[in-house]
């Protein structure tokens, strides 16, 4: 142990990419002269390039991605007292979003290889309550979206998808984005695009939209007046600023985070019960998150041992998505209104997954650094067990 070096600062899985400063500090100034700082132009132009990245005609960007879910849920007409099909295997803003606003999240598996809600499953939890069919595109992987969208139309229900990870992937080469009735991204400071905080739901339904933009500040319409019970998402202008020069960057950025993801995948390779996850064969991938796989058995340890080696070594490795949300409060108290079934691929998963650091400020020196860590707690367990 005592020859692997300690990082002198810590790394992070979420460092934020900050972009251009100059070209960031120019759009504030001109916020700042224009003394416009929300419901303004910078605002109106995010949604315009993020429709264009998504493929969609509409895009209302907001303050988070959770408060986006809650919009693109309540756009959908799905109804406090309704129930909302989504998968136990994700970051617990899905089904609080859901929760907050009065429907029920009904944890559904995942399928293993996918990290995404197993379409055969959704079909056994639909019943006379649910109101919907919420996935979850985890790690940037897309969803079974074909299987979903032939089972939500089979049932009638809208079927929405968190898109936090997924801004940049592709489904069947079309951006993710623009599936479902609904789509919503996270810009939040970790993920690969970030507006300091933020999100946006894109879609190509001009209903849904306008009953969003209206949601987002206050219910007020077009005419002025309040059409509906609505809430403050709007997303502010620096926020717009800081995702606008984040997004000047977006094809870089995803050809260095798939870079690293290499390294990951050079750096362990062979070592045994120790995988990186593959994206989507055939698909552009924007390997925000490089995630890898730990299998006890095989490897000889514990995912969250290597966790803790790690960490003595400053290198803060996150174990998204443990425990699954199914154990979370307020869902873990009520076991069979919110996990019907059993959910063995949730718990595998989230036992054996370990989230690594990327992005900008990760480069092959640290990527060897991390591997070298994680080659030594597997080899040495292995050799004294
Ligand atoms: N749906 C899904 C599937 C999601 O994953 C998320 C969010 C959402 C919905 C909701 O979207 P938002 O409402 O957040 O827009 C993080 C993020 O807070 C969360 O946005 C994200 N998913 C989730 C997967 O991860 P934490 O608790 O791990 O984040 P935090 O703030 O501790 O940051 C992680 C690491 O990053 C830290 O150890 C340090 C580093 N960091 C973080 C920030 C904020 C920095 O270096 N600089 C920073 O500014 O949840």
């Amino acid at each position: 142990m005592s020859e692997l070096s300690r990082f002198p600062e810590p790394l992070h899985v979420g460092r934020p990419n900050i972009g251009d400063r100059k070209r960031l500090q120019e759009r504030i100034d001109a916020a700042l002269d224009r003394r416009w700082l929300s419901n303004g132009p910078l605002v109106l132009e995010l949604e315009e390039t993020v429709a264009a990245l998504a493929g969609t005609a509409h895009c209302v960007a907001t303050c988070n991605g959770t408060i986006a879910l809650q919009l693109a849920a309540r756009a959908c007409g799905i109804e406090p007292g309704t129930e909302v099909i989504v998968p136990a295997f994700t970051w617990v803003a899905t089904p609080h979003a859901l929760s907050w606003i009065g429907v029920t999240p009904v944890f559904c598996d995942v399928d293993e290889e996918t990290a995404n809600l197993s379409p055969a499953l959704v079909k056994e939890l639909i019943g006379p309550a649910t109101g919907g069919i919420l996935g979850v595109h985890v790690f940037g992987r897309p969803c079974a979206v074909d299987e979903l969208a032939d089972i939500a139309a089979g049932a009638g229900l809208p079927l929405m998808f968190d898109a936090a990870h997924g801004l940049g992937s592709t489904y069947h080469g079309r951006p993710l984005g623009g599936f479902g009735s609904v789509e919503v991204f996270s810009f939040h400071a970790t993920k690969f695009i970030n507006s300091f905080e933020g999100g946006a739901l894109v879609t190509d339904d001009p209903a849904i939209a306008a009953r969003a933009r209206a949601m987002r500040n206050f219910g007020i319409g077009e005419d002025g007046l309040v059409q509906s019970h609505g809430t403050n998402a709007k997303m502010g202008e620096a926020s717009a600023a800081m995702g606008l020069t984040s997004l000047e960057n977006i094809d870089a950025l995803i050809a260095y985070n798939a870079l690293n993801h290499r390294r990951y995948e050079q750096g362990l390779d062979g070592l045994p019960g120790v995988s990186v996850r593959r994206q989507a064969p055939g698909e552009r991938a924007n390997h925000q998150y490089v995630v890898i796989e730990i299998d006890e058995t095989a490897a000889g340890i514990h995912r969250d041992r290597v966790h803790e080696i790690l960490e003595r070594h400053n290198v803060r490795s996150r174990r998204y998505f443990h425990p699954g949300c199914h154990r979370h409060e307020p869902y873990r108290s009520h076991p069979r209104i919110h996990a019907p079934l059993p959910l063995p691929h949730t718990e595998g998963l989230s036992e054996r997954v370990l989230s690594l650091p990327t992005g900008s400020v990760i480069g092959a020196e640290e990527i060897s650094g991390v591997c070298d860590i994680i080659r030594w707690a597997v080899e040495s367990t292995r050799t004294i067990t």
